[in-house]
């Protein structure tokens, strides 16, 4: 029903900007009561940008973005919209969804004096070699950018690390700056084993070996977590994983797109599952995650692991993502997640977990099919701060879905080590790719896919986006958390919802 409400009004003024539901400044819901979604204005803050991927509050108090196709980065003011570009990287690799300029993230020294003016991105590029091999030609690579603050540009590009894995699908590719002050970058598989990449292994469990690691061949590096000190080399706190330190901080990873640390500094990140169980984890030095081997828990509901690369004619075979041992030929060795006795960290989270048997295909989409199963493609990933504006929110995480056109909150335990209520907000007809929080907490920014497929609004499945390439900015109308600085034990915790259902 939010849903349908809100993507008619949002949906109806594409590319105008358009304040909605502007309320006077209603009073904080006491304890047990629903914050109404009227406590919400949103609009439609800037428009016409070429693949919004990341989008940040810089310690310039813009709005910093990566345009994956647009290879820009681009700095939109959260008053007015305008955007101005900083840098045009030439260099970046775009195809039609997973390649081109991705995350982005700010020294933690910029704009403070230090002359670490730096912002740290990452993209995909074409490695080709002169004589070389087309197959193996897209690449991503690890660049430190600096700040002019009075040309308002970025230049001085520097690389930090190259050759790193990439392909046409499931790049991952969020970087962040941890309180460690090592810089993280999430690595996808390259979507093998599925689509059109079927007959490819998942080589999310394969782990780098020392000569690898002297020749500098970053090729294990899919399906994992990166960690590496500012100028791009191996922290020699990094794990030993089976012998061998490298850029590796955790593995067994699908796609995670979503990476931001806690008070404490946890580790969270998000990752899309198949067709059901999308994981929030929290990331262990040297962990494994489990992937292809488990999705979600180690509960043989709605998945198996059907190894098509192992198959003996696999390129002769029909590929199908249902996992169950009907659907699969014969010829695919097929194994249950119980099957597997191999250690995982298991997810704080699920999107969601299915009971086997129920059928991921009848449903009201059609043939895109595929939008309407369980799972929710998370992306971008931020922590609400506890002393932020809205009553209850603090310590919570917010997560950004793409195939829902949605924000899902996440609240915490006090300790950040579970996740105690889940909540569903600011339903669109869009792919929200990624999101920031201004510094008050009062005001959500989610940047839209330009193109690709997401539930309608009437529970169906679509390629008409409502606000392509755009920043949407969702702002709190209602009155503050009383005590800002984390007293919210009086605000309601568990109960809060907007009014949006599902
Ligand atoms: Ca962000
Ligand atoms: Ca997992
Ligand atoms: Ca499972």
């Amino acid at each position: 029903m939010g849903r349908t409400v809100l993507s008619a009004v949002l949906g109806m003024t594409a590319f105008i900007p358009m304040a909605f539901a502007q309320e006077a400044a209603a009073p904080a819901p006491g304890a047990g009561e629903a914050i109404p979604l009227e406590t919400f204005s949103g609009k439609v803050l800037a428009t016409g940008l070429e693949g919004p991927w990341e989008v940040a509050w810089g310690p310039d108090d813009m709005l910093w973005v990566t345009e994956r196709a647009g290879k820009r980065v681009t700095r939109v003011d959260p008053a007015t919209g305008e955007a101005k570009p900083a840098i045009t990287l030439d260099e970046v690799l775009v195809d039609q969804q997973h390649e081109g300029l991705l995350g982005l993230a700010f020294d933690p020294g910029f704009g403070k004096g230090s002359g670490n003016d730096y912002v740290y991105v990452t993209y995909t590029y074409d490695s080709t070699p002169a004589d070389g091999d087309e197959q193996d030609a897209p690449r991503a690579k690890i660049v430190r950018l600096t700040w002019d603050a009075d040309a308002q540009t970025l230049g001085e590009p520097k690389e930090l690390l190259s050759g790193i894995p990439a392909g046409n699908d499931h790049n991952g590719g969020r970087l962040a700056i941890g309180p460690d002050g090592m810089l993280y970058r999430t690595q996808g598989e390259q979507g093998a084993n599925q689509f059109g990449n079927y007959c490819k292994p998942i080589e999310a469990q394969r782990l780098p070996t020392q000569a690898e690691v002297d020749a500098q061949d970053w090729s294990a590096y899919k399906g994992k977590v990166l960690r590496m000190a500012l100028d791009g080399s191996i922290p020699p706190d990094n794990p030993e994983i089976e012998g061998v330190r490298s850029h590796v901080f955790t593995y067994g990873h699908r796609n995670p797109q979503g990476i931001v640390f806690g008070p404490e500094g946890q580790i969270y990140e998000s990752e899309h599952g198949p067709n059901t169980d999308d994981e929030i984890n929290m990331l262990q030095s040297g962990g494994n995650f489990g992937w292809p081997f488990v999705v979600g828990f180690r509960d043989d509901q709605s998945y198996a692991y059907a190894n098509w690369s192992a198959a003996p004619d696999c390129a002769s075979l029909t590929w199908t993502n249902l996992t169950d041992a009907q659907s699969v030929p014969a010829d695919v060795p097929h194994q249950e997640e119980s099957d597997w006795d191999g250690d995982f960290v298991e997810p704080l989270k699920t999107l969601f977990t299915v009971p086997s048997g129920q059928n991921l295909e009848d449903t009201a989409c059609g043939e895109l099919f595929f939008i309407c199963r369980p799972s929710i493609a998370p992306s971008g990933l931020d922590f609400y701060p506890e002393d932020g504006a809205i009553p209850g929110w603090g310590g919570s995480l917010l997560v950004t879905s793409l195939k829902g056109g949605a924000v899902y909150r996440f609240k915490l335990t006090e300790d950040g080590n579970w996740i105690r209520d889940t909540d569903r907000l600011f339903d669109t007809v869009n792919r929200y790719r990624d999101l920031a929080i201004s510094p008050d907490g009062r005001t959500i920014y989610v940047s839209t896919d330009t193109g690709g497929l997401a539930g309608d609004a009437l529970g169906g499945a679509t390629d008409q986006m409502a606000n392509p390439g755009a920043i949407l900015a969702f702002t709190y109308t209602g009155e503050a958390t009383p005590a800002a600085g984390g007293e919210d034990a009086s605000a309601p915790e568990s109960d809060v919802d907007t009014g949006n259902g599902g």
